[in-house]
Protein backbone atom coordinates (compact mmCIF):
# COMPACT_ATOMS: atom_id res chain seq x y z
CA UNK A 1 0.00 0.00 0.00
CA UNK A 2 2.78 2.28 1.11
CA UNK A 3 4.91 1.77 -1.85
CA UNK A 4 1.81 2.23 -4.37
CA UNK A 5 1.47 5.27 -2.35
CA UNK A 6 4.86 6.34 -3.33
CA UNK A 7 5.21 6.05 -6.69
CA UNK A 8 1.75 7.59 -7.40
CA UNK A 9 4.10 10.27 -5.93
CA UNK A 10 7.07 9.97 -8.05
CA UNK A 11 4.62 10.17 -11.18
CA UNK A 12 2.68 12.97 -9.87
CA UNK A 13 6.07 14.83 -9.41
CA UNK A 14 7.40 13.87 -12.59
CA UNK A 15 4.36 15.31 -14.66
CA UNK A 16 4.44 17.78 -12.50
CA UNK A 17 7.84 19.20 -13.50
CA UNK A 18 7.48 18.26 -16.83
CA UNK A 19 4.48 20.64 -17.10
CA UNK A 20 6.36 23.01 -16.17
CA UNK A 21 9.13 22.79 -18.73
CA UNK A 22 7.34 22.41 -21.37
CA UNK A 23 5.15 25.23 -21.26
CA UNK A 24 7.79 28.06 -20.70
CA UNK A 25 6.54 30.77 -23.06
CA UNK A 26 3.09 30.35 -24.35
CA UNK A 27 1.88 31.10 -20.22
CA UNK A 28 3.41 34.78 -21.31
CA UNK A 29 1.20 34.38 -24.21
CA UNK A 30 -2.19 36.79 -23.66
CA UNK A 31 -4.88 37.51 -25.92
CA UNK A 32 -6.63 40.48 -26.64
CA UNK A 33 -9.78 42.25 -28.86
CA UNK A 34 -11.18 38.96 -29.72
CA UNK A 35 -14.24 38.71 -31.75
CA UNK A 36 -16.19 37.22 -34.22
CA UNK A 37 -19.56 37.78 -36.47
CA UNK A 38 -22.65 36.01 -36.35
CA UNK A 39 -23.72 33.56 -39.38
CA UNK A 40 -26.75 33.07 -40.87
CA UNK A 41 -26.33 29.00 -41.26
CA UNK A 42 -24.09 26.87 -40.69
CA UNK A 43 -23.68 25.81 -44.45
CA UNK A 44 -20.48 28.18 -44.66
CA UNK A 45 -17.56 28.94 -42.40
CA UNK A 46 -17.53 31.09 -39.52
CA UNK A 47 -14.62 33.61 -38.73
CA UNK A 48 -12.87 34.92 -35.80
CA UNK A 49 -9.88 37.72 -35.11
CA UNK A 50 -7.86 38.58 -32.52
CA UNK A 51 -3.97 39.61 -31.36
CA UNK A 52 -1.79 37.38 -29.78
CA UNK A 53 0.44 38.94 -27.75
CA UNK A 54 3.51 37.22 -26.64
CA UNK A 55 4.70 38.75 -23.16
CA UNK A 56 7.54 36.81 -22.64
CA UNK A 57 11.12 36.77 -23.13
CA UNK A 58 11.16 33.35 -25.46
CA UNK A 59 9.44 32.92 -28.80
CA UNK A 60 6.34 30.81 -28.98
CA UNK A 61 5.06 29.26 -31.90
CA UNK A 62 1.22 28.56 -32.74
CA UNK A 63 0.74 25.21 -33.87
CA UNK A 64 -3.16 25.52 -34.30
CA UNK A 65 -6.47 25.94 -32.55
CA UNK A 66 -9.51 24.39 -31.68
CA UNK A 67 -13.36 24.82 -30.72
CA UNK A 68 -16.33 23.08 -30.10
CA UNK A 69 -18.28 25.50 -32.97
CA UNK A 70 -16.44 24.13 -35.75
CA UNK A 71 -14.93 20.21 -37.20
CA UNK A 72 -11.87 22.13 -38.66
CA UNK A 73 -10.83 25.46 -37.75
CA UNK A 74 -7.90 26.69 -39.25
CA UNK A 75 -5.49 29.83 -39.50
CA UNK A 76 -5.72 31.47 -42.84
CA UNK A 77 -4.05 34.35 -44.49
CA UNK A 78 -6.13 36.47 -47.19
CA UNK A 79 -3.74 38.10 -49.86
CA UNK A 80 -4.71 40.52 -52.09
CA UNK A 81 -2.66 40.41 -55.87
CA UNK A 82 -1.83 43.37 -57.75
CA UNK A 83 -4.83 42.56 -59.64
CA UNK A 84 -6.98 42.88 -56.78
CA UNK A 85 -7.84 39.76 -56.58
CA UNK A 86 -8.18 38.20 -52.93
CA UNK A 87 -7.41 34.78 -51.83
CA UNK A 88 -6.88 32.78 -48.93
CA UNK A 89 -4.90 30.40 -47.41
CA UNK A 90 -4.10 27.88 -44.87
CA UNK A 91 -0.97 29.26 -42.68
CA UNK A 92 1.90 26.38 -40.81
CA UNK A 93 2.93 27.58 -37.36
CA UNK A 94 3.31 31.13 -36.51
CA UNK A 95 6.17 32.48 -34.63
CA UNK A 96 5.58 35.00 -32.49
CA UNK A 97 8.97 36.50 -30.61
CA UNK A 98 9.27 38.62 -27.82
CA UNK A 99 7.57 41.64 -27.61
CA UNK A 100 5.68 40.98 -30.42
CA UNK A 101 2.25 40.88 -30.98
CA UNK A 102 0.12 38.75 -34.23
CA UNK A 103 -2.78 40.42 -35.39
CA UNK A 104 -6.10 38.20 -36.95
CA UNK A 105 -7.83 41.08 -38.62
CA UNK A 106 -10.48 41.39 -41.26
CA UNK A 107 -7.83 41.29 -44.95
CA UNK A 108 -5.35 39.32 -43.20
CA UNK A 109 -4.72 36.82 -40.95
CA UNK A 110 -7.79 35.20 -39.66
CA UNK A 111 -9.46 31.82 -37.83
CA UNK A 112 -11.37 30.43 -40.40
CA UNK A 113 -14.00 28.05 -38.47
CA UNK A 114 -14.53 25.35 -41.10
CA UNK A 115 -17.51 22.87 -40.58
CA UNK A 116 -19.77 25.02 -38.40
CA UNK A 117 -21.49 22.99 -35.71
CA UNK A 118 -24.14 25.54 -34.69
CA UNK A 119 -24.99 28.93 -36.15
CA UNK A 120 -23.20 31.38 -34.53
CA UNK A 121 -25.44 34.26 -32.80
CA UNK A 122 -25.00 37.93 -32.37
CA UNK A 123 -24.71 38.30 -28.40
CA UNK A 124 -23.33 34.68 -27.25
CA UNK A 125 -19.47 33.88 -27.62
CA UNK A 126 -17.84 30.77 -27.71
CA UNK A 127 -14.03 29.49 -26.52
CA UNK A 128 -11.21 28.99 -28.64
CA UNK A 129 -8.13 26.77 -27.45
CA UNK A 130 -4.37 28.30 -29.41
CA UNK A 131 -2.22 25.22 -29.25
CA UNK A 132 1.37 26.28 -28.55
CA UNK A 133 4.67 24.13 -29.66
CA UNK A 134 5.89 24.19 -26.09
CA UNK A 135 3.03 22.23 -24.93
CA UNK A 136 1.35 24.82 -23.48
CA UNK A 137 -2.73 25.81 -24.58
CA UNK A 138 -4.14 28.87 -24.19
CA UNK A 139 -8.11 29.05 -24.34
CA UNK A 140 -10.60 32.45 -25.43
CA UNK A 141 -13.61 32.97 -24.80
CA UNK A 142 -14.97 35.01 -27.80
CA UNK A 143 -18.01 37.20 -28.33
CA UNK A 144 -20.26 37.11 -31.84
CA UNK A 145 -20.73 40.43 -32.63
CA UNK A 146 -23.09 41.24 -35.68
CA UNK A 147 -23.04 39.88 -39.46
CA UNK A 148 -21.62 43.24 -40.67
CA UNK A 149 -19.26 43.69 -37.46
CA UNK A 150 -15.99 45.02 -39.21
CA UNK A 151 -13.92 44.57 -36.02
CA UNK A 152 -14.21 44.58 -31.50
CA UNK A 153 -15.90 47.74 -31.21
CA UNK A 154 -18.88 48.02 -33.52
CU1 LIG B 1 -10.15 31.84 -44.51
Amino acid sequence: MRMVLYQTLAALVIIIVFSAASVAGSDKVLIEDAWSRASIGTSRPGVAYMKIRNTGDVAVTLKGISTDVALKPQIHRTSTNNQGVSSMAQVGEIEIVPGETVTLEPGGLHAMLMGLQRIMKEGESFFMTLAFSDGGEVAVEIPILSIAARGPES
